[in-house]
């Protein structure tokens, strides 16, 4: 077990492009805080570092979107972030940001610093420059047709349609998304971190020295990329929203996103040192420093890369340990997405589930996507809630806390001589702390989060074998050493499940008074105290410590998603252009009536055609519709609809229509006649 070691333990900085979500969670903030929890819980020095990244184009961007200046988005979501991991117990010892003057401090020297000592080479190249808003254009700032699939809206750097990860000059009729105005080459001087000048250190350093302790997935990541051939990659970028480049003749750049980022771990530290009276130094540069980064998979090359490498051009800083990234969590079988909405948004459930964020926390943990994608469902939340932390947990704490009150009135009592049972129950207590200990100190947070829960499944199996509700009639003696031992597994609860349930373990602390420092257990107490709660001791009456999950709640949210995923295919809709100008005299060409459907029937070997009689107050005439695939013939008779009575008339398959009716489409795509409130027809559906 490791005591008394230090540690910097870092959670990739959240972008402030928008709140938290489920994903983000399982994959690194839940993970983080258990394993920053256990450390202190084991006697270790943390510093568990986080922080808002607030630089990017990705920012500007969304500003522009919103109509606001980016400051505006940035303070808007580092408060929701913020406040939604405190909410949440996510325990942070300092959560900054990277607006923070301390930050550009920090990352300015850091830059300058390798400017000085050669470290960076220069380049002058041609990128695409607005010459109406005056300004270079981040890739994600040029929109146009994409070369290999021809969509029109891709992105430059990515085709969001054929998935292509695209240059900006790649793209045919290039827009800028500032002016409108088309993008021009122009020259422009960068800096680059020349990173093919260490891949020695690299595969030294990971291929060689980490091939064991390192997760397979990332070390399979990064061996992928040293495979592949390292090249020098720019530091600075043209655009005005970020840390301007602190040397001469860089006026209008900004560092790299993913230069300062990284260095926000820095700056997050340095700010919580002068807080606490600290000195950061050691946390970032003693050799003795086990420096831990959380992060999801998509940041490897970050983490696993790039940052190492401007740390060793610096010179003083240690290297990571271990960077134990997961894999990604998706939602109901389908893929997260801020920008769609299909995500579980950390602050939305804090508000709809106020005291269930362990359930969640366990929901994440116990289905973490440690080694593979993995699947969020709503079904799966309540049944890992109903079935294991209620039917489980809380009903091994509930049947202790409830005996032992109406027993004894809430006093510990005295145990008389151990049987073998007890002693072998006490004994396999006493093995868990190690147990989930490994599990946690090789980032195996599921299996850990099982392994507690095996600490109820003892006592409750203890109790069930034991029966102290029947021998309470027969041994007192019997049944105080029953509840004596089931205290024990209880105190033990109280202590284990604090790194995944720190609200569970709270309450529970508070149920079995184990507040005072006479009575209060450390990790490794539970191993080799004697006694963790001894007779005489005072428990409380205690509360559930979980409650159930109704269908009903599960059916509500998983209506919330139903929701989005229609709002989302409304506005993937494309909207028809509108056609050229129709003069009035046009207009009054066209004779559309109300009729009425008299008669109808489908026309033979026609899939999609109806014959219709109808009564157009003229005269009944016949129309031939394309509506057969949406209505059935019995459904439409008697229907009013409006007709384009004067239109030429025209055979389809021998039959003569004399007219035309007018329909339109549904979101989903369903032929609908004119009731657009009643059909939920939405704006700019066509009307043919
Ligand atoms: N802001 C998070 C992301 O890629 C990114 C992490 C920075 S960690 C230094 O979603
Ligand atoms: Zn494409």
């Amino acid at each position: 077990m490791s005591t008394e070691g230090r540690y910097t333990i870092t959670a990739a900085l959240p972008y402030t492009n928008g709140p938290i979500h489920i994903g983000h969670l399982a994959g690194v903030y839940v993970p983080a805080d258990i394993y920053s929890r256990y450390l202190r819980m084991t006697g270790n020095d943390v510093a568990f570092i986080c922080g808002s990244d607030e630089h990017g184009a990705a920012i500007p961007m969304r500003a522009k979107k919103e109509g606001v200046s980016p400051q505006v988005i940035i303070d808007k979501y580092h408060a929701i972030i913020k406040k939604s991991f405190n909410d949440f117990g996510i325990s942070f010892d300092n959560y900054s940001r990277t607006s923070a003057p301390i930050h550009h401090e920090t990352a300015s020297e850091f830059f300058k610093k390798l400017y000085d000592d050669d470290k960076f080479i220069e380049e002058t190249s041609k990128q695409l420059f607005d010459p109406e808003a005056e300004q270079f254009l981040a890739d994600r700032f040029v929109t146009g047709t994409c070369p290999k699939c021809g969509h029109e809206e891709a992105y430059g750097d990515q085709c969001e349609n054929c998935g292509s990860t695209l240059n900006a000059t790649d793209l045919i009729n290039p827009k800028s998304t500032i002016s409108g105005a088309e993008p021009i080459l122009k020259q422009t001087k960068h800096w680059f971190l020349p990173l093919d000048q260490y891949d020695e250190f690299l595969k030294e350093w990971v291929l060689v020295g980490h091939k064991k302790d390192w997760k397979a997935n990332v070390y399979g990541q990064i061996k992928s990329w040293l495979d592949d051939g390292l090249r020098p990659r720019a530091v600075t970028r043209d655009l005005d929203w970020g840390i301007p480049v602190p040397v001469e003749g860089a006026e209008g750049k900004v560092l790299y996103v993913w230069f300062d980022a990284p260095i926000g771990y820095i700056s997050s530290t340095k700010e919580w040192a002068t807080r606490e009276g600290k000195d950061w130094e050691p946390y970032w540069k003693d050799k003795n420093t086990k420096l831990v980064h959380f992060i999801g998979k998509d940041n490897i090359v970050f983490h696993c890369i790039i940052f190492p490498s401007m740390l060793k051009a610096e010179g003083s800083y240690i290297l990571p340990e271990n960077v134990p990234a997961n894999e990604f969590l998706n939602l109901e079988g389908n893929k997260l997405s801020t920008s769609k909405n299909w995500a579980v948004w950390l602050h939305e459930y804090l508000e709809e589930f106020p005291d269930k964020q362990d359930v969640l926390r366990y929901a994440l943990t116990a289905n973490a996507p440690e080694t593979k994608d993995n699947d969020f469902t709503w079904k799966d939340f309540q049944a890992r809630n109903n079935n294991e932390l209620v039917a489980v947990f809380g009903n091994f704490i509930n049947r202790v806390v409830v005996l032992t009150n109406k027993y004894y009135n809430g006093i510990v009592p005295t145990p008389a001589a151990f049987s073998e049972v007890d002693k072998q129950t006490l004994a396999e207590l006493k093995a868990y702390p190690a147990v989930i200990s490994s599990s946690i100190e090789r980032y195996r947070f599921r299996e850990a989060s099982q392994e507690l829960l095996n600490v109820a499944r003892l006592g409750n199996k203890y109790l069930a074998d034991e029966e102290p509700w029947k021998l309470i009639k027969t041994d007192e003696e019997r049944t105080q050493t029953i509840m004596y031992v089931a205290l024990q597994i209880a105190g033990a609860l109280a202590t284990l499940s604090e790194p995944f349930l720190p609200f569970t373990s709270g309450k529970l602390k508070t149920i079995l008074n184990l507040s005072s420092s006479e009575v209060a257990s450390t990790w490794n107490d539970i191993s080799t105290k004697e006694i963790l709660i001894p007779t005489g001791h005072q428990i409380e009456k205690g509360e559930l410590l979980f409650s159930k999950i109704e269908d009903a709640e599960i059916q509500k949210q998983l209506e919330k998603l139903e929701a989005t995923k229609k709002a989302n295919e409304a506005e993937n809709k494309e909207i028809e252009p509108q056609k050229d100008i129709a003069a009035f005299e046009d207009f009054t060409k066209l004779d559309i009536r109300i009729g009425t459907i008299i008669e109808a029937e489908k026309m033979p070997k026609a899939k999609k055609l109806l014959v219709l009689k109808v009564d157009t107050g003229i005269n009944i005439r016949t129309i031939v519709s394309g509506i057969a695939e949406h209505f059935s013939p019995e459904d439409i008779v008697g229907k009013k609809v409006t007709v384009f009575v004067n239109l030429a008339p025209r055979k389809l398959r021998g039959v003569e229509s004399e007219g035309m009716i007018l329909m339109t489409e549904t979101p989903e795509g369903k032929l609908v006649f004119l009731n657009p409130d009643e059909d939920g027809v939405d704006p700019g559906a066509v009307v043919n």
